[in-house]
Order: C-alpha cells, then sequence, then structure tokens
C-alpha cells in the first residue's frame, strides 16, 4: 500500500502556518502556489522548468479533460502523471466551476449538473460521483468534490441554496471516492467550503465539512467579482472554523497580495492562472510590482526586468527585447514572461515559508507590500 495522504504543521506565526503535504507523488511544500495546467500543461512552459522554479504540484482540469482527450483515454495512456510528464503531486478541480464559467445551456438539479462542450457542443452530465470517477481515471492525487460556486453580488438565499447543495454533493463525492480506493491509494478528497459574503452562511459550511473525514478543506466561492476586503474578510471568518490539522486551499487566488494577505490568515494553498496568463498578454510580475511589456516606455530601455532575480527570463533579456516580442506576437514573449511570472510568485513563496519558519512573517509582509508600493522605476 502507498503511504497515506499526510499533513504535517512545521511552524505557525500568528495566524500563517508553515507545513508539509504528503502524496503519492511527493512532498508538497506549503504555503504552496500551485501554476494551473488546466489541459495537462502549464501554458508556455517546459514541465522541467515548472519543477525547476520549486512547483510541487500542478492542477488540471476535470471539465476541459473530460471533454478532450477524454478521462477514458487518458486512463488508457497511464494516468495524467504520465500522460503530461509531470512525475510530481497533481491537483485537479472538480468541473462544477467550469461548467458553470465556460459550458453552454447549463441546467443544474439536485442530482448534478447537465451542460453542453464548449469544445463541440456535445451534451454531458456532472455528478458528484462522476466528478470522482473522472478525477480517478486521471489519478490525480488531490480531488476536489462537485460543488456549486456563485458569483457575488447575491441574494442571501440564492447563497444558502447554494452552500447547501454543495454539503450534499460532499456527503456523495465522498462516498464515492472511498467506494472507489481513495484513501487506500494515498489519494485525498478535499470538502469545499462555500456561503458567498456571508459570514454565518461560511461557519456553517466550514462546520459541517469539518464534520466530514476530508483529507484537507477548500474555501471555495471567493474572487468571484467581490472586493478584495470582503475576501479577506471572509478568511477572518472561516478559517478559524476549519479544522486545524488538515491543508486549507484557497481556490483560484491570486494576485501575490491577495497570497500574502491570505497567508495571514491561515491558508495553506494557492492556484491561480495570472502568472501563465498574465505572461501570455504581455505583463511581467516583479518584486516591484507588475510592469507591462505592451508599453513604449519600454522600447530602448536597456535594464532587464530585475538583475537581482535569478531567474534567467528577469536577468538576461533587455525590457526592449522583450517589448519587441510582445509587440511582434512572438512565442517566446509568452515563454520569457511567464517563466518570468511562475518565478516570481514561487520566489514570494519560498520567502513567505522561510519567514514563518524564522517567526518573521510580519516583517517579511511590510517589506515585501513596501516593495510593492515604491512601484517599478
Ligand atoms: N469551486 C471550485 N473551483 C473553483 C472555485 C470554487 O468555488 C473558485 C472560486 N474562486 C475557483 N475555482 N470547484
Amino acid at each position: 500500500m502507498t503511504d497515506r495522504f499526510a499533513f504535517r504543521l512545521l511552524a505557525r506565526d500568528g495566524a500563517a502556518r508553515r507545513g508539509e503535504i504528503r502524496t503519492p507523488h511527493g512532498t508538497v511544500q506549503t504555503p504552496a502556489f500551485m501554476p494551473v495546467g488546466t489541459q495537462g500543461t502549464v501554458k508556455a512552459m517546459y514541465p522541467e522548468q515548472v519543477r525547476a522554479l520549486g512547483s510541487d504540484v500542478v492542477l488540471g482540469n476535470t471539465y476541459h479533460l473530460m471533454l478532450r482527450p477524454t478521462a477514458e483515454r487518458v486512463a488508457r495512456l497511464g494516468g495524467l502523471h504520465k500522460f503530461m510528464n509531470w512525475p510530481h503531486t497533481i491537483l485537479t478541480d472538480s468541473g462544477g466551476f467550469q461548467v458553470m464559467s465556460l459550458a453552454q445551456l447549463r441546467k443544474l438539479t439536485e442530482n448534478g449538473v447537465t451542460f453542453q462542450s464548449h469544445v463541440d457542443g456535445s451534451r454531458h452530465e456532472m455528478t458528484p460521483e462522476r466528478s470522482v470517477e473522472i478525477q480517478q481515471l486521471l489519478g490525480s492525487d488531490i480531488q476536489m468534490q462537485l460543488d456549486e460556486c456563485i458569483a457575488l453580488p447575491a441574494a442571501r438565499d440564492d447563497v444558502e441554496r447554494a452552500m447547501r447543495l454543495s454539503l450534499r454533493w460532499a456527503e456523495r463525492s465522498r462516498r464515492k471516492f472511498e467506494e472507489m480506493g481513495g484513501p487506500e491509494r494515498g489519494q485525498a478528497l478535499y470538502g469545499i467550503v462555500q456561503g458567498g459574503d456571508v459570514p454565518d452562511l461560511r461557519v456553517i459550511s466550514a462546520t459541517e465539512l469539518g464534520a466530514m473525514p476530508f483529507e484537507g478543506y477548500s474555501v471555495g466561492g471567493l474572487a468571484v467579482g467581490e472586493p478584495q476586503d470582503v475576501m479577506l474578510r471572509m478568511l477572518e471568518e472561516t478559517t478559524p472554523a476549519m479544522p486545524e490539522d488538515k491543508p486549507r486551499y484557497l481556490m483560484g487566488v491570486g494576485t501575490p497580495e491577495d497570497i500574502l494577505e491570505s497567508v495571514a490568515r491561515g491558508i495553506d494553498q494557492f492556484d491561480c492562472v495570472m502568472p501563465t496568463r498574465a505572461g501570455r498578454h504581455g505583463l511581467a510580475y516583479t518584486r516591484f510590482g507588475k510592469v507591462n511589456l505592451k508599453n513604449a516606455r519600454h522600447a530602448e530601455d536597456h535594464r532587464p526586468l530585475d538583475e537581482e532575480a535569478e531567474c534567467p527570463a528577469a536577468r538576461d533579456y533587455s525590457r526592449a527585447y522583450l517589448h519587441h516580442l510582445v509587440k511582434a506576437g512572438e512565442g517566446l514573449a509568452a515563454m520569457l514572461l511567464t517563466w518570468n511570472n511562475l518565478a516570481y510568485y514561487q520566489s514570494l513563496m519560498k520567502g513567505i515559508r522561510e519567514a514563518i519558519e524564522a517567526g518573521r512573517f510580519e516583517d517579511f509582509r511590510n517589506e515585501t507590500r513596501e516593495n510593492w508600493a515604491r512601484g517599478d522605476i
């Protein structure tokens, strides 16, 4: 038998936590940023590069992979790790969130959600059980329950209905995961806290999920249209109601500042398309904030993005050249800027982890914020 999924807290500093997750495909140092590899690729990056930047885990998407190339085909080809040449940990989202944002003709019932594929218009049904089955076919190490995430602002009654439905789907997901032998294979299934921007609904969701035997817990339904201060306030309400001894994953977040502030409120795992998507749109993240390389002010700037950075993309290429590549629509622009951005995100996470260990997270947070406030000059 494989070692079971395990989470160990190594240090705390205020509400911030430093930990280690063990999965059948390696160890994940937390707080962790998980690059998004929706279609079995972190766009514009080689897997070896993603790994070399210090990523212990990447994210895959049930919704995209079930439509193309299909979960059954990935299984016949030996599972997602082998298929994408990523022998380290893989986390998969359950598909509900992507169905709601990408699919057409969606219909939500107690049983699940039916929808039409955005790829070829074919009809599909996603239930809590089918989602777990797909994540098992992919061979995902850390799986998510099917949930319903509603956009904010929303009426309390609608938020409550979605939260209660997600709790019932949590139970069904858990049953299926255990039936399929997930725990014996050392895999994890996370429950997802919903409850929108309503504190008492967040606490009910976190408490009821906490009573179910999940290996970890996600915070969903945030960064869906509410201001940052509302999101952070919801975390302050939610994390104290979540089990202490299990990892906490804030889904789809966020900017470097969102991450820093969420770690300060007890979050251990993050994923976001921001560094990769921004990289494909000419935007670089650096220690001194964002740099838009489309801007003409870079056209004859000899300086690199950050001469003190370790990443060659930040250190060895002039802003003038990056500007040119972006303007010319060259593939290398996306590759270099994605590389730079993921390197920056992972160096931020490393800094966070070291600061928590050293009991100086508050100082680190202030210094980092001062650099961002200084801006790129
Ligand atoms: N649920 C799921 N995936 C998600 C979210 C959610 O609420 C979010 C919200 N930020 C991003 N990804 N299953």
